[in-house]
């Protein structure tokens, strides 16, 4: 039997083209004894449910990705110790903490990315066949990088990752990279994929922008849901945006919504240890049924999800791109 991922009908007075699961946030802040914060956090299909790797910043605030189980995808059973490491393709396996993963099954293993404190932001890797055991890798980059999101197949033979160089702090820049691997521990070829937008064009993703879910194949190219960021008086709103990247070269940015698709706009979106903070790491999604699921982390406190058609997250893409 098909596995059915989460999913809510749109509500009859909703005229967006994603709209939030009206039991939101299905994650808060305290699901794990240690917890201050669960947020921004990766789920995927996972045998007759789903798993996930979680970001719980404990209460000295101390940022860590923990493994969790469901049946259904919305109530979670999250581990209340933090994953460890044994060395996958290094031994070089430091880290001073870790946050905001992403995970994606290709070929025969879940692949996971994070970003990792070495000397800074920049991007771990690993991988597990089970959720039980975890395996790190090499560093995809040089610090200060943030926001590692692997493409779910290799491109041209070669894995593919997108990312946003960054800084050491709560970086006011950021554009979106590619890189490519042969082997999963020496990337290259990198290219710049989209950059900000005007503040005249579209001013919530005017400040920086980064990749959030697994992009996912559709007949018109890449989908990627990505942040943008907008600098206000009061500091940074991070909204939701969508766009098309090239199948086959996904530098190429087909098209790319000049307005947001979920922006901050409800109490756990706008109240938080972040606020105004939308910011999606995972998606779910049932092409037959023309279903998709965002996972995103809300005001840097709770895990929401939101609910789309993919035909229409495509079909707006496309309709409202600049
Ligand atoms: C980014 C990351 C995210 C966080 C966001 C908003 O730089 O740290 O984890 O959600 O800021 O605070």
């Amino acid at each position: 039997m098909k596995k059915a991922i989460p999913w809510q009908e749109k509500p009859s007075n909703c005229n967006d083209v994603l709209w939030r699961y009206a039991k939101n946030p299905i994650i808060n802040r305290y699901a794990i004894p240690s917890s201050n914060s669960v947020f921004n956090s990766a789920v995927v299909p996972f045998q007759e449910g789903f798993a996930g790797v979680f970001r719980c910043d404990n209460k000295a605030v101390q940022m860590n990705i923990f493994a969790g189980f469901s049946d259904n995808g919305i109530d979670w059973d999250i581990k209340h110790n933090p994953i460890t490491f044994k060395a996958g393709n290094t031994q070089m396996i430091a880290s001073d903490y870790k946050y905001d993963p992403r995970v994606v099954f290709i070929e025969d293993r879940y692949w996971i990315t994070w970003c990792n404190g070495y000397h800074g932001p920049t991007i771990g890797i690993g991988y597990t066949f089970d959720f039980k055991e975890f395996f790190q890798c090499e560093n995809a980059f040089l610090p200060f990088n943030r926001n590692g999101v692997l493409f779910p197949k290799k491109i041209n033979g070669k894995y593919a990752m997108l990312c946003r160089p960054s800084d050491n702090g709560h970086t006011p820049f950021g554009d979106i990279y590619i890189s490519y691997s042969p082997d999963m521990k020496f990337w290259g070829e990198h290219r710049c994929v989209m950059k900000v937008a005007k503040f005249e064009d579209s001013a919530w993703q005017s400040a920086k922008i980064g990749a959030g879910p697994i992009p996912i194949l559709t007949n018109e190219g890449w989908l990627m849901i990505y942040h943008g960021v907008i600098n206000t008086c009061n500091g940074f709103r991070y909204a939701m945006g969508a766009a098309l990247l090239d199948e086959n070269e996904p530098d190429k940015v087909k098209f790319r919504t000049q307005p947001y698709v979920l922006g901050p706009a409800v109490a756990y979106e706008q109240i938080g240890d972040v606020p105004n903070v939308v910011f999606p790491c995972a998606a779910l999604h049932d092409i037959e049924e023309d279903k998709l699921a965002i996972y995103y982390g809300a005001a840097d406190t709770v895990v929401a999800l939101a609910f789309g058609k993919l035909s229409e997250v495509v079909s707006f893409t496309k309709n409202n791109s600049f």
